[in-house]
């Protein structure tokens, strides 16, 4: 029996049951399809498939990392936007940018959901199967005025990831000055609320590499790189500098 048979069946069983009124309406929706959050949050899909960008990460570690945690923090926000209903209306880079905003007894969720959506759209979107596999252009010239080199870039990337104690995020960000440089931040902390604008992410999280890489998260940073979309980063790099 395929899959879409099985469900089928599943759905017409499940149909039957609500239809004798054995079970509610709302139950036969959640055998039958994903729970779809209501709320101003959406989980965005992920642009490739799970397995796009083996060998360097598993395809398993990308379905529960984008199925799962990422959903996790979207369904959290939406939460939140049922007790602030100002979550859903502003942009959520402003929210971010300055949380002494938000009002206290919603401001912890806010700091790790929020921003573990915004960390999270960020990160899958400058992944990619395919692209270039350098910098070029003002991005290229700017890493190496300041760096000397993209491998000295990425050195210091992968030391401030390789140094995050317990769990967050290393960083390549254009800073208030309007000069690269490379931060780390903990848990799901943002770079917007030091006023700074990513230009490169990386998740430094157990869940990001432990299925393949366990405890070697310095092999899962060295592998990264070659997931990087240089086309991606070098367009957020122009809109940083604007
Ligand atoms: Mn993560």
């Amino acid at each position: 029996m395929n899959r879409r048979h099985s469900l089928k069946l599943l759905a017409g069983a499940a149909g039957a049951l609500a239809a004798s009124g054995l079970i509610g309406r709302s139950a036969v929706l959640a055998q039958t399809a994903p729970a779809q959050p209501s709320g101003p949050f959406k989980l965005p899909p992920l642009g490739y498939a799970f397995s796009a960008l083996e060998p360097h990460i598993d395809a398993r570690t990308m379905e529960i990392h984008h199925d799962r945690h990422h959903a996790a923090y979207v369904n959290n926000a939406n939460q939140l936007a049922a007790r602030w209903a100002e979550l859903g209306k502003m942009p959520i880079e402003t929210i971010l940018s300055d949380l002494s905003k938000v009002p206290e007894s919603v401001r912890t969720g806010v700091r790790n959901n929020v921003g573990g959506d915004w960390n999270h759209t960020f990160f899958w979107e400058l992944m990619t199967p395919g692209g270039p596999k350098e910098p070029s252009g003002e991005l290229k010239a700017a890493i190496d005025t300041s760096f000397g080199s993209v491998n000295a870039m990425a050195d210091k990337v992968n030391a401030a990831g390789g140094g995050r104690f317990g769990s967050g995020w290393a960083w390549l960000v254009v800073n208030k000055d309007k000069k690269l440089d490379v931060i780390s931040t903990a848990n799901q902390d943002t770079p917007l609320e030091l006023g700074a604008k990513a230009v490169l992410g990386v998740d430094v999280w157990e869940h990001a590499y432990y299925l393949k890489y366990q405890n070697r998260r310095a092999d899962y940073l060295k592998a990264w790189w070659n997931t990087v979309n240089w086309d991606k980063a070098g367009a957020n790099f122009k809109k940083a500098m604007t």
